[in-house]
């Protein structure tokens, strides 16, 4: 690998393609995708395989109150704050073995190859999973990062609760119990240096450019909410229209005029309802209450903030004669990274002659919480088509090797300054 120097010319492209296979079998489908869903029993056995990967290269793991995983590679001064990188391990239902779990393989890969490279470092590097990134089961998402850098209360996401009424507290508990490590006491949270944060794209754009390296400049704010709408169980068969309060047709009406309101000229605002439930769920009962979530993302605050009114605005004037509410359940403000670390994962792919280019990311990552402790940035590989939360999400072992090239020699020089 021309340009290569240190823990850069340690990266082993098989070793961590091996390890993406290996992690792709908790949770695997048969569609070659992972269903492996925050503090679930595969989260717990990819915890205990990260964990066991890290021992046997003398490495020491810990964990915190919601759960994240740390695995320790020392520096020279234990005394010195460390320097970070990492991702997430949950998936999302019909999820890809890359999103996420690439920046947790390359992370650990990085820690490896200095070891191999016997690249001393004055600071420690400390690799992490982040728990519950993406926010399918429990919400609010990128929670393990939110906690530990203050944004959410540990006591708020503890008595979170999914879809079956599970509270986080209990799935956590389960999970550490399965996949036990040593707990860091107090409030998740610690001094940082600086953290990096490696992802496949999840877009098309480095693909279609021919480009390796995406030198990610900053994240759009996303905001999610629930809609409840409340009306009244009838019979199918001899409740006339004019006498229903039907809780589905209110939220149909309301979904369909917000598709309307959020379509804009230049495609840029992002409006997606992803679960939709109806209560009580049968044939021929009209249904009483019925729910939907909205993810709602663009890069400018200000628009954000104005979708946010309209949202409400039309809950208010399609709920009749049912009752309606709207409630928001995250609300993330644009990221910008920090200029010197963007010049340096841009100066790092440079030295390594991989062609890259500077873009801002459309999806939400950990580092947006993380940003707001410490200088931070992301490094983008691409992924097949930029195909991402889908089963068939795909990425090359050069394409990975190579952002994990870039993030070692980003990290080497974070911890050695
Ligand atoms: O939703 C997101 O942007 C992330 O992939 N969880
Ligand atoms: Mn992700
Ligand atoms: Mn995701």
């Amino acid at each position: 690998m021309s340009g290569a120097k240190g823990g850069a010319r340690a990266v082993r492209e098989d070793r961590l393609w091996q390890r993406h296979a290996d992690m792709a079998k908790l949770g695997g489908t048969a569609k070659g995708g992972v269903n492996r869903q925050a503090l679930s029993a595969e989260d717990a056995a990819a915890r205990n395989l990260l964990a066991s990967w890290a021992h046997a290269r003398g490495f020491s793991v810990f964990t915190d109150a919601i759960g994240n995983l740390f695995v320790r590679r020392e520096g020279a001064d234990a005394t010195a704050v460390p320097v970070m990188s990492g991702s997430h391990m949950d998936s999302q239902p019909t999820g890809g073995r890359f999103d996420g779990m690439y920046g947790v393989l390359a992370a650990f890969e990085a820690l490896e190859a200095m070891e191999d490279a016997g690249v001393k470092t004055r600071r420690p590097v400390i690799a992490v999973a982040w728990t519950n990134e993406e926010g399918s089961r429990f919400q609010p998402g990128a929670m393990g990062s939110a906690v530990f850098a203050g944004r959410y209360a540990l006591d708020d996401m503890l008595a979170a609760k999914d879809w079956e009424g599970i509270a986080l507290r209990d799935a956590l508990a389960s999970t550490l119990a399965a996949a036990p490590a040593p707990m860091r006491p107090g409030k998740p949270g610690f001094a940082v240096a600086g953290y990096v944060e490696a992802h496949i794209e999840q877009g098309p754009r480095l693909e279609n450019e021919h480009k390796t390296i995406g030198v990610v400049t900053g994240i759009q704010g996303s905001r999610r909410y629930i809609v409840q709408v409340d009306g009244e169980e009838a019979h199918a068969g001899t409740t006339p229209r004019a006498a229903r309060k039907d809780a589905f047709a209110a939220a149909t009406r309301m979904a369909a005029a917000m598709y309307a309101a959020t379509a804009d000229e230049g495609d840029t605002l992002r409006f997606t309802i992803g679960r939709v439930e109806v209560h009580p769920g049968s044939p021929n009962t009209v249904p009483g209450r019925a729910g939907f979530t909205i993810d709602l993302r663009h890069p400018s605050d200000e628009i954000l903030e104005a979708q946010e009114k309209a949202l409400h605005e039309i809950v208010a004037r399609e709920a009749a004669p049912c009752a309606a509410r709207i409630e928001r359940v995250t609300n993330v403000a644009p990221t910008d990274f920090d200029p010197a670390v963007i010049d340096l994962v841009r100066a790092r792919a440079k030295a390594l002659k991989l062609p890259s280019m500077d873009m801002p990311s459309g999806a939400g990552h950990d580092a947006m919480h993380i940003a707001t402790l410490c200088p931070a940035g992301m490094i983008f590989v691409p992924c097949e088509r930029g195909i991402s939360h889908n089963e068939i999400e795909n990425a090359t072992p050069g394409d990975l090797a190579a952002g994990t090239r870039v993030l070692v020699a980003v990290l080497e020089e974070l911890a050695n300054r």
